[in-house]
């Protein structure tokens, strides 16, 4: 009996892969410690794409001018500004040859996106594929991923957190804990596999 990959997956489940982008790696607003949740999120890649299942990668993907550059009046760094190298995948993150989506969101200069349902055809993709259960891996833990997630639950899906794949940002620290606490009250379960 093999320790891990107990958990069974079905023909409606997806995985969710969430800003695996340079800057937020090792750019203008790396997260402490995302290198090493590479190999964890390649993992999971590849036992979705092995049995079939699809893929979502979401990206940042912002105008020069966007609203959350602190130039701009917002308050983060500029990242990850399309077709730059900060919002390009990092180069060890592997992705499938098919069955995979790219998802760009913060696109427009007014408005943010932390959810890659956010002005998205994510939630599109995944009904028109029957997907009913949710894998959410990346970054970063308290922004991103837990914002897709809440999305997601609101949307109805089942969610569940990849636990040794997501890092979080911590600017307060226990942010990531508590953003994982506030997913659990809405029925979000942690799992690793
Ligand atoms: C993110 C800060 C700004 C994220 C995106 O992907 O978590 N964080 N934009
Ligand atoms: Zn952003």
């Amino acid at each position: 009996m093999e320790a891990k990959s107990r958990f069974v997956l079905t023909s409606k489940d997806a995985l969710v892969v969430v800003d695996m982008q340079n800057d937020f790696i090792s750019g203008a607003l790396a997260v402490s410690g995302a290198e090493e949740i590479i190999d964890k999120v390649n993992r999971y890649t590849r036992i979705f794409a092995d049995k079939g299942l699809p893929v979502f990668f979401t990206r940042d993907w912002h105008p020069e001018e966007h609203i959350s550059f602190k130039e701009n009046g917002g308050v983060w760094p500029k990242h990850c500004v399309a077709g730059s190298w900060g919002a390009r995948f990092h180069d060890k993150l592997f992705i499938p040859a098919d069955n995979r989506f790219v998802i760009s969101k913060g696109t427009s200069p007014d408005f943010d996106a932390y959810s890659g349902f956010q002005g998205t055809v994510l939630d599109q993709l995944l009904k028109e594929r029957g997907v009913k259960r949710l894998f959410i891996s990346g970054i970063a833990t308290d922004y991103c991923v837990k914002h897709t997630a809440f999305g997601a639950v609101n949307l109805g899906y089942q969610v569940f957190i990849l636990l040794d794949a997501v890092k979080g940002v911590d600017l307060s620290p226990g942010d990531s804990h508590r953003a994982l606490e506030f997913l659990y009250s809405l029925g979000v379960v942690g799992v690793e596999f």
